[in-house]
């Protein structure tokens, strides 16, 4: 694998040359500061290039090149905004860069309703909890219909948890699911979140596949022949939220993607920890089969918890089964004769991090101890197996 870690630009509290020190040799980033739905000027994705060839490392991949809410809901400006997408396509081709992650999430990015949870050893992890999801969506939000998307279980469980809490811990579980998590374009007040709801209103799963299929439609074949690759970041969490539809959870959705648009240029940013939420998503055997897809990794391993929670693990632990993940990363590498951009994705907050202000999962040492975990892994993978054709070859 290609060892990359995320860097959200020069106000990044964490610096390339950390990110250097990490081991990492590739950059994933963005040009945050450009509001979502304008072109990247050729001269700025440069500039930003150059700042890390600086620093000794290459832009690998581009996370993300985001789509603006009005092409996943085909509203107003759809074809300014298509024609934009592919300019920014284009300037990112003739700077070199040729992998661009993308995502097709209603509104909210990633979403996790507990950002400092304490693990046994005193690290920090993000969690997620349906319950506390419904706690916001019935109590907090108050969306209209939405009890019918909750069991009468959740429901009374949600009711008690609302009365238990402070001002304060209502406030925070707001300000945690909608402010927006890092890499997220939009951040929400409570008020401003149940108004934007009203742009997926007739958007079900269906339509929302339909758009997603018809944007793909529009970009993929100049993205073919810039020999740009898109990758699409699986929903996090896999399945629906507050009413939205969300339609890249699970190996059926991504074989009918792929084969609704066969395009080369049509990947897969294969995040271990958004599809690992479902038990149902079989990861190894993901991998084996949609393989050629796979343009990028985000490696990551969340513990399933009971009643629909989820908490991330540290990168070998947790429910991924990281081991049999990295052997078949190895094994597809071998095959296809290349190496795919791999980032840790998150990870804990913990040393002296923990007395640092941080981005949620974006705090540099938890990260540098899934790189270094998963360093191990690859390399140790990769030797047993040379090992292993060696002594049957003898
Ligand atoms: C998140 C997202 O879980 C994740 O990887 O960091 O911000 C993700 O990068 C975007 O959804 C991709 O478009
Ligand atoms: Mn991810």
């Amino acid at each position: 694998m290609t060892e990359t870690m995320r860097w959200f630009g020069p106000s990044d509290p964490v610096t390339l040359r950390d990110i250097r020190q990490a081991g990492a040799t590739g950059i994933v980033t963005a040009l945050h500061e450009i509001p979502n739905g304008d072109v990247w000027p050729r001269d700025v994705i440069m500039a930003r290039k150059q700042m890390i060839e600086a620093a000794g490392m290459v832009w690998s991949v581009v996370e993300s090149l985001p789509v603006h809410d009005a092409l996943k809901t085909r509203g107003q400006d759809w074809d300014g905004l298509i024609d934009r997408y592919r300019q920014s396509l284009v300037n990112l081709a003739e700077c070199g860069i040729h992998v661009v992650t993308y995502n097709f999430m209603p509104l909210l990015d990633w979403t996790r309703t507990d950002l400092a949870w304490a693990m046994p050893d005193g690290a920090l992890a993000l969690r997620f909890e349906l319950e506390a999801a419904a706690v916001f969506d019935l109590h907090i939000l108050r969306r209209p219909g939405a009890e019918n998307d909750y069991t009468p279980a959740v429901r009374d469980r949600a009711a008690r948890r609302f009365e238990g809490m402070s001002d304060a811990e209502r406030r925070l579980l707001d300000r945690t699911i909608i402010a927006g998590l890092p890499g997220s374009e939009e951040t929400f007040t409570t008020e401003r979140f149940l108004e934007a709801l009203g742009q997926y209103d007739g958007v079900d799963a269906d339509a929302l596949r339909a758009n997603h299929v018809a944007f793909l439609e529009a970009v993929c074949p100049l993205a073919d022949e810039l020999g740009i690759r898109l990758v699409v970041h699986p929903d996090d969490p896999p399945f629906a939220l507050f009413g939205l539809p969300r339609v890249v959870s699970t190996e059926a959705d991504l074989v009918r993607l792929f084969e609704r648009v066969p395009n080369r240029s049509n990947g897969l940013c294969f995040c271990a920890g958004s599809l690992g939420v479902r038990a149902d998503n079989d990861l190894p055997g993901m991998i084996a089969r949609l393989g050629d897809r796979i343009g990028f990794l985000h490696l990551r391993s969340v513990q399933r918890e009971p009643d629909d929670a989820f908490h991330e693990a540290a990168h070998l632990a947790g429910s991924a089964g990281m081991i049999d993940l990295v052997a078949a990363v190895h094994a597809l590498q071998t095959r296809e004769g290349r190496s795919i951009p791999m980032r840790p994705d998150h990870g804990h907050q913990m040393l002296d991090d923990l007395s640092k202000q941080t981005l949620p999962g974006y705090s540099l040492l938890g990260r540098m101890r899934g790189l270094a975990e998963l360093r191990g892994l690859e390399r140790g993978i990769a030797y047993a197996t040379e090992r292993a054709r060696d002594r049957s070859a003898a």
